[in-house]
């Protein structure tokens, strides 16, 4: 079996492209599926992908991940902020996890300053848009390696 790796993004993230593209851009979700999966061909990652405005089903999808993927790439989206559900999921699954923001968190509300994913997370990409996804995927797959 080849490598393959999860790509789970929360609430709101379906929205991407459609409202507020002065902060998250013009691109899509369904864009960035196709541009990570094209991506992740170079790498020999398989890309899955995965969008719930849900917190028990991120929770669950983190759970699953360690039954068929190699790692993840998070972008939590609010639940980053909020959600120690999702951070104690990441450490039960031990399965490298890269955060993954859109946005520069850091350079916005003092609310989004603080991440509950950061703690257990591999590294953390911000701020460069739909191309941190994969400078994530490049970090990834080197992780999993
Ligand atoms: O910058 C990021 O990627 C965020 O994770 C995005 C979250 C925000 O709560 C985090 O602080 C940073 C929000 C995602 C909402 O996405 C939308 C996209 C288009 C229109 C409205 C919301």
């Amino acid at each position: 079996m080849g490598k393959s790796v999860i790509i789970i993004n929360g609430p709101n993230l379906n929205l991407l492209g459609r409202r507020e593209p002065e902060i998250y851009g013009h691109t899509t979700l369904a864009d960035i599926e196709t541009l990570t999966r094209a991506h992740g061909e170079t790498l020999g990652l398989d890309v899955a992908f995965f969008q719930s405005n849900n917190e028990g089903d991120l929770v669950d999808a983190i759970q699953d991940a360690a039954e068929r993927h190699g790692g993840i790439i998070l972008n939590a989206a609010a639940y980053t902020h909020t959600s120690v559900a999702l951070a104690d999921a990441i450490k039960a699954t031990g399965l490298p996890v890269v955060e993954v923001h859109l946005s520069n968190i850091f350079s916005r509300e003092e609310f989004r300053h603080h991440s509950y994913i950061s703690a257990v997370a591999a590294g953390v990409i911000c701020g460069f848009g739909a191309k941190g996804y994969v400078l994530a995927l490049e970090a990834l797959a080197e992780l999993i390696d």
